[in-house]
């Protein structure tokens, strides 16, 4: 156990958002997560909590548009970064094996031993071909500025369909310029990635990628044209408006009663 560490009690009221957060550290304990994913995490909390730790039917939506676009793809590409390699890394080797997709690690604050320390942690997990770790086949996308502007030859690329979850703007905005479809997961519908992206999946990871999983069970059974036409009615400003309009009602409905939480209630009594 980490000095640190502390034992989480499954009657917390916030027992499973505190193992997530858990989860995290543990990554970052190990050298997979930057210290700016720590700061991202707890923005993403934030934005969590004003869904209500919930998956909306929005996301839904989005989630079925993706698995759609990684089955059409010609070569579809799962980018890993620090935080989606602590928090998701089995069931995200898993979906991209189902799907065909190339794994690639691909580091917005990158460092050779977090490259290589999130490779080892993908094949701990069952990857069987992790690109993005061979100087051999790196080349550069000039459009991005930063770390992230290196790439794999094999990979993001060559690429088609990208997906890139927990994604900084710059990026998202350059593949989406290269003519790439460019599928994220993001807890804030605002982000310039969020706005970017062709597909914004507002919701938090950790329950994301296990419904995706789920989702492409039902969607392996279907024809191309059911796909195309999944494609076909999605509107991703549409799905980020209904993120937002649900965020505004969330917090109208709580506003509406001040106090909310029924301990909280219950311990103040007729004080409110
Ligand atoms: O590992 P690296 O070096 O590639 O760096 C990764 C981070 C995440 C630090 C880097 O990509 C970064 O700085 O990202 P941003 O710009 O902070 O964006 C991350 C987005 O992910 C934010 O909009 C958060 O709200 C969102 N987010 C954080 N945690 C989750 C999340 N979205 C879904 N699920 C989460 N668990």
């Amino acid at each position: 156990m980490r000095e640190d560490e502390i034992e989480i009690p499954n009657t917390h009221p916030r027992a499973k958002s505190l193992r997530i957060r858990e989860k995290l550290i543990e990554g970052f304990r190990k050298g997979l997560v930057a210290y700016a994913g720590l700061i991202a995490h707890g923005r993403g909390e934030a934005f969590d909590y004003i869904l209500r730790e919930r998956t909306h039917q929005f996301a839904i939506d989005a989630m079925r548009a993706a698995i759609a676009s990684f089955m059409l793809a010609k070569h579809p590409v799962f980018s890993v970064n620090g935080n989606v390699a602590a928090l998701v890394s089995k069931d995200y080797v898993k979906l991209a094996e189902l799907l065909n997709a190339k794994l690639e690690v691909n580091l917005f604050y990158r460092t050779r031993k977090r490259e290589l320390l999130i490779r080892d942690e993908l094949v701990r997990s069952g990857a069987k071909e992790v690109l993005g770790v061979d100087e051999e086949y790196r080349t550069e996308i000039p459009e991005i500025k930063h770390l992230r502007r290196f790439v794999d030859t094999r990979g993001i690329y060559i690429a088609d369909v990208v997906f890139v979850p927990l994604e900084d703007g710059d990026r998202t905005s350059a593949l989406i310029k290269l003519g790439k479809k460019v599928v994220t997961i993001d807890l804030n519908p605002l982000s310039r990635t969020a706005q970017w992206a062709s597909i914004t999946i507002v919701d938090n990871i950790v329950r994301a990628i296990p419904k995706m999983i789920e989702i492409y069970r039902d969607l392996s059974k279907k024809d191309k044209e059911y796909l195309l036409d999944i494609l076909r009615n999605y509107d991703n400003a549409r799905v980020l408006s209904q993120a937002m309009i649900t965020m505004k009602k969330n917090l109208e409905e709580l506003a509406s009663k001040g106090v909310f939480i029924e301990e909280v209630k219950d311990y103040l009594g007729d004080k409110i």
